[in-house]
């Protein structure tokens, strides 16, 4: 009995000093589990520099959490390593465009965030094939990632229209590209925004593929954290907000240090001059000010990471321009 009771509070113990928050800040970053590759969400540039809304997430953390956004590492991850890597704790965090589904928030031990990204699946053909819908795609060869939801979207859309496919499926990225774009495949599936990136960063000739209309599920992509640390879950989840919150106030990293002398009570609050809310989450009260002006508000990340490669706002317009993005107050 009392070897058990020694044990039960030596394991509070370990988990009370293992919270993850306090090993980020002892070690000095945030470790990111990222994609390998993909424009827009999770890249590095020509001189290696990580860019992305992916990254513009972690380092958004790492503002908070450090007052330096570029306290940050990134782990690549494919599509089938990404889970295990968080729940071993290799990783902080999973910034990796990754589907909020019911079994993965239940089975997987992690837990979403919110989304950063609201998106569906889709396909891609090449031109000469002359094909203008996925309806017309009966006995198509289909390239697509394991470990993705796509593959069972693939296969429930096929099964619901009774049609039949042959699916080719390969783990990375490089090698399921080079197997469409070679021609292996008669269609390449993923979500439409990596259609709209991959055909646009990796197509020998971007113009020789078009984007299919049909949308054949819901994609709403989204940073996840792992279960049973809600002080952790906190911080990113509201990260993210605060980036939404900044757009919705009309704060960029421009404007945000004019804005911090502001007398508007919700945007002292914001900015960490009115209230406590950064102590709340175990930060500094200049958290979202931090986020804000190193990183900048949702609609500048979207824009600089996105627009470039041709994606629209769509779904992810605000909930007051006729989008899903909504943060809850902060306050
Ligand atoms: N959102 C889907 C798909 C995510 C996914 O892995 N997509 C592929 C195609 S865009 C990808 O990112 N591959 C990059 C990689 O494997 O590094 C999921 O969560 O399962």
């Amino acid at each position: 009995m009392r070897i058990l009771l020694v044990l039960a509070m030596l394991f509070a113990g370990s988990a009370a000093a293992q919270s993850t928050l306090e090993a980020v800040q002892k070690r000095g970053f945030v470790q990111c589990g990222v994609n390998t590759g993909l424009a827009g969400f999770s890249q590095p540039d020509s001189k290696g520099v990580w860019r992305g809304i992916d990254i513009d997430l972690c380092r958004a953390v790492a503002a908070a959490v450090f007052g330096d956004a570029g306290k940050v590492r990134y782990t690549p991850l494919t599509a089938q390593q990404r889970f295990t890597a968080l729940q071993s704790g290799e990783v902080d965090i999973l910034a990796r465009n990754t589907t909020w589904t019911l079994s993965r928030d239940t089975s997987l031990g992690l837990n979403f965030v919110g989304v950063n990204y609201y998106d569906g699946q889709g396909f891609m053909v090449p031109k000469k094939l002359n094909v203008k819908s996925a309806r017309q795609l009966n006995g198509a060869t289909v390239c697509v990632q394991p470990g993705t939801t796509n593959e069972l979207n693939l296969a429930d859309y096929f099964r619901a229209n009774k049609m039949t496919f042959k699916p080719v499926v390969i783990e990375k990225l490089e090698e399921v590209l080079n197997a469409y774009f070679n021609g292996r495949c008669d269609a390449y599936t993923t979500d439409q925004s990596g259609l709209i990136a991959l055909r646009a960063s990796r197509a020998p000739r971007p113009e020789d593929h078009v984007v299919l209309p049909e949308i054949i599920s819901k994609e709403p992509l989204g940073p996840a954290v792992r279960q049973g640390d809600d002080r952790w879950f906190d911080i990113v989840k509201w990260s993210l907000f605060a980036m939404l919150e900044a757009e919705e106030l009309g704060l960029d990293s421009k404007n945000i240090e004019q804005h911090a002398k502001s007398t508007n009570p919700t945007i002292g609050r914001f900015v960490g001059t009115v209230g406590e809310l950064g102590k709340m989450l175990g930060l500094d009260n200049r958290w979202a000010y931090q986020i804000v002006r190193q990183v900048g508000n949702y609609a500048e990340s979207f824009d600089a990471n996105l627009k470039p490669l041709g994606f629209e706002r769509g779904l992810n317009r605000l909930w007051n321009q006729g989008g899903l993005m909504y943060a809850p107050p902060v306050r």
